[in-house]
């Protein structure tokens, strides 16, 4: 499937009180340039977003408060990840169906993506989404 775990390179402070500082790199620690980024929030425990795909847009997906589960389906397999952790993200290449669903009050998620925002890029209907994956591996056979 095409998604990847990222585990952010960490500084920690030498007085734990003063807690940690977490980084990411375009085109180094993700393989593409950041051109956006946006932030979700206010969301209430138990209340699902997304329900969509993109079509050429990569993104990398963290939660640096609170916890949110992403649910993955590439139109074949299904998979889950739950970000939790300043330091761990989500990278998602284009072509994943995801839902991303708050585990407590306020999470925040925060998103780096490859693109400007484009409504286009957007697949918004599961079945058109497996109607379009169905058709890209018919042309890859
Ligand atoms: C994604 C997941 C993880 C903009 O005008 N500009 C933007 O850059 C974005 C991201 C959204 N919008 C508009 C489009 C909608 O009218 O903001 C509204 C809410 O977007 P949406 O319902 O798509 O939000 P989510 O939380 O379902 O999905 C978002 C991203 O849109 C999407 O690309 O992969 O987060």
């Amino acid at each position: 499937m095409k998604y990847r775990v990222v585990e952010l390179n960490t500084m920690n402070a030498e007085k734990p009180e003063l807690g940690s500082l977490s980084v990411l790199e375009g085109d180094k620690d993700i393989p593409f340039p950041i051109k956006r980024s946006y932030f979700v929030y206010g969301v209430s425990a138990g209340e699902e977003r997304g329900f969509h795909a993109h079509k050429n847009l990569w993104q990398f997906l963290s939660c640096p408060y609170g916890s949110i589960t992403i649910f993955l389906d590439d139109g074949d397999k299904t998979a889950e990840v739950i970000l939790d952790h300043a330091n761990k993200g989500l990278l998602l290449e284009p072509q994943m169906w995801h839902v991303m669903h708050w585990n407590i009050d306020n999470s925040v998620l925060c998103v780096t993506a490859s693109d400007y925002y484009n409504e286009n890029d957007y697949i918004r209907n599961y079945e058109q989404f497996k109607e379009y994956k169905r058709k890209i591996i018919e042309h890859e056979s």
